[in-house]
This record gives C-alpha cells, structure tokens and sequence, in this order.
C-alpha cells in the first residue's frame, strides 16, 4: 500500500491489508507516526469492515455508591478520605432512587463502581444488587471493577470465585473496564500503587469471563506514561483476550489533570487522543469494539475519534459518575446527553447511531427504529 508519505506507516498498513497481527514495533511506529490522517485512514478502514457505518449508544446512568477509598491514586479527582467533608455512601435507599429515575428516562443499564471502602460489609454490594434486580429487573446492571473485585476477595476474606458467584446471584449482569490504568511498571506504581498490579487486573478479568460474563477493558492515557507503555498496555489486553475472549470493549480514557494530585500536567493533546484510538483500534484485532468516551474526549473531539477507529460514543450518562461528579472535559460540567443529543452528535459525523444494550444487542424503541431519536 503507498497511500502515506511514512514508509513505516506503509509497512503496518500492508500488514493490516493481509489481516497480519500487529507487532510491539508497529504499535509504536503507528504512535510516532506524523502522518495522522494516514493513520487515521487506517483505523477507519478496519472500523468500518467490522461495523460499517454504524455507532452505538446506550441509554445509561452511573450510580455511585461511595466516595470513600483508600487507594489514594494520583490521577483521581474523585476519591474523598473518610473524614472529609464531602465523603458520602449512599444508603441502598437512595440508590434505588437513583435507578428509578434512570428507568423513567429510559435507561437499560446502571454503571455501577465505587471507591474501596473498609467500613462496609460485603452484604452491601450484595443488597445493593438484588434491591435494584428486584425493584428494577429491566436495568442490567454493570458493576465493579476487577479493582473492586480484589478488594471485596481481599477485605472480605474470600476466594475470587465466591467473590464472582455471590455477586452474579445477588443481580451482576456485567462488568465495567476501569481499574486498568496504566499496567506496565514503574508507571503503574508510580500512579497507582495501592491497587491491584496489572497481572491481577488481567486474571480476574479471565476469571469473570470464566464465569460467563462480559467485561470491558481501559486505558488512562496523557498523564505520565510513555508510548510504550501504551503499546504494552494494548497488547497484554489482547493477549488476556486471546485467552478468555470476554472483552467487549476498549474504552481509551483521557487523563483530565483538574482536581487530582497531577494536576500541573496538561493532559492529552487532541491529536494524541484520535493517535490512541486509533492504534487501539489497530493492536486491538480480538476487540470487537472501541469507544469514544465523549464525557473526557469532549463532545466534539468525540465525533471525530468516530473516523479515527471508534464505533461507540458510550451513553446519555445523567449526572453523577466517578468522571463526571468532580469534573467534566466538557464546559460547566454539563455531563448529560438525551437520546437524541447523541444520536444528532453521531449523524452530524456522518454515522447511522444505534442504540445497543450493554452487551452490543441493537434496540428497538416501540414506534421507532433503533437510529431514530424520541427524546
Ligand atoms: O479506572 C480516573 C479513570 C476510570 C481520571 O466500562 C480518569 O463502559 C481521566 O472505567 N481523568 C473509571 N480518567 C471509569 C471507567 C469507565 C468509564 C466509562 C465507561 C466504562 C465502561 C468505564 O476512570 C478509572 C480511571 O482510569 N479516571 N480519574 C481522570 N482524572
């Protein structure tokens, strides 16, 4: 193929033509490449063999139960310690709540994560859990990270296993990516060092997909991690997936610097996002889907992260979230779309939006077709 300037850019665009596994080498020479629209032609091709012109969206709403966590990441503008003014847990009460408003708007799934708090029993995920499923079973309810998920085995002394099986009886139906950060070290110590390494983040990923649930995976990125460790990042999830095949999605997270212990770096420039979803697109080959998280991408870097490799936008969200409570990339911390907002933002960018439940199944709304808006 002879479509770039950069040779190198032309040597991984001939591998992709023969359906060839991308190496280490060549998640790099992608990542420094200056040709960006030759990458980004690249990646939109492998998008659209795999999903045409389609994007999906969901109608969703994060819960979080509490703001309470020991594990002091750098990155995370979120957590509170337990004597802070501003530390909360939300009784289950509230929660169901919070899960009825969701299902008046129309939402199919509650994002549920929350931080590693030692005051609560066990009993409080799982009573969380069935609550919603008995009050609400339309919702699928997509909770706790492998982070969580070593916590819960660890705090409450119990094997993995149990850990995963009590908490599918009591209503989880899937799990979200977070957690992943950065998995190569130093950088991940450096970031992160009271959470689970990246080995265990992976093994309870295999784990759950033993199980028979999905799972998604991430990416922080624009902090202070190198390429390669982004390459690496990449491609040890793509060997776990080789493994145990549950991953849905990647979800490349922006690193939004306001508020956090890093706060005097600039975060990703918005060539480095579209850079990342597109190689992530291109070493991801098991994955069948990338999304562009438009609540830290920006709504309309979004848009165009949907002809650099992505094929999701994620959801309406409503307020609330580890990522949006605190701050939001967007302005005024304006962290809520309708349907139709969502649906108006992928057309503009000229894809048909479909919406999808949480595990990629399109939705049909009564009286209309999965793309069109009723909000
Ligand atoms: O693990 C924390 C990231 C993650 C910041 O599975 C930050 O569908 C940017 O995983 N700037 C949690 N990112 C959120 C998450 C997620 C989000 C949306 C959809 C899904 C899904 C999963 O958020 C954390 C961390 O990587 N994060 N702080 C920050 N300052």
């Amino acid at each position: 193929m002879n479509f770039s300037h950069d040779s190198k850019l032309n040597a991984v665009a001939d591998k992709v033509e023969r359906g060839e596994r991308l190496s280490f080498e060549d998640g790099v020479a992608l990542y420094t490449t200056d040709d960006l629209p030759g990458l980004g032609k690249l990646a939109d091709s492998v998008r659209r063999r795999r999903h045409g012109r389609t994007t999906y969206f969901n109608v969703n709403r994060h819960l979080n139960p509490t703001n309470v966590c020991y594990a002091d990441c750098k990155f995370c503008g979120f957590y509170r310690t337990p004597r802070q003014p501003d530390a909360y847990t939300h009784n289950i009460d509230d929660s169901l709540k919070v899960a009825g408003e969701a299902v008046k708007e129309g939402a199919t799934e509650l994002h549920i994560t929350g931080g590693l708090n030692t005051k609560l029993p066990f009993s409080y995920f799982t009573d969380l859990l069935s609550g919603l499923k008995q009050h609400y079973p339309q919702l699928h309810l997509k909770a706790f990270t492998m982070v969580e998920f070593d916590h819960f085995a660890h705090f409450y002394k119990m094997s993995d296993e149990e850990v995963i099986q009590q908490l599918i009886a009591a209503g989880l139906d899937s799990c979200p990516g977070g957690g992943a950060e950065i998995f190569r070290e130093p950088t991940r110590s450096m970031i992160c060092a009271h959470k689970c390494d990246a080995d265990r983040w992976l093994e309870l990923s295999g784990k759950v997909h033993a199980a028979g649930l999905k799972t998604n995976a991430t990416m922080l990125y624009g902090h202070i991690e190198s390429i390669e460790d982004r390459v690496d990042h990449l491609l040890r999830l793509r060997a776990q997936q080789d493994l145990s095949h549950g991953f849905q999605c990647l979800i490349p997270l922006a690193f939004y610097p306001e508020k956090t212990q890093l706060a005097h770096l600039p975060g990703p420039s918005g060539v480095d996002s579209l850079k990342t979803m597109a190689v992530s697109r291109l070493l991801l080959d098991n994955f069948d889907h990338i999304k562009a998280y438009w609540v830290m991408l920006g709504k309309h870097l979004a848009q165009v992260a949907l002809h650099f490799g992505a094929n999701d936008i994620d959801g309406t969200i409503t307020e609330g979230g580890e990522l949006s409570e605190s701050y939001s990339i967007e302005a005024n911390n304006e962290v809520r779309m309708s349907r139709s907002d969502l649906v108006a933002l992928i057309e503009d960018s000229g894809f048909e939006a479909v919406e999808r439940d949480t595990v990629y199944n399109p939705i049909a709304r009564e009286g209309a077709p999965s793309n069109v808006s009723l909000v």
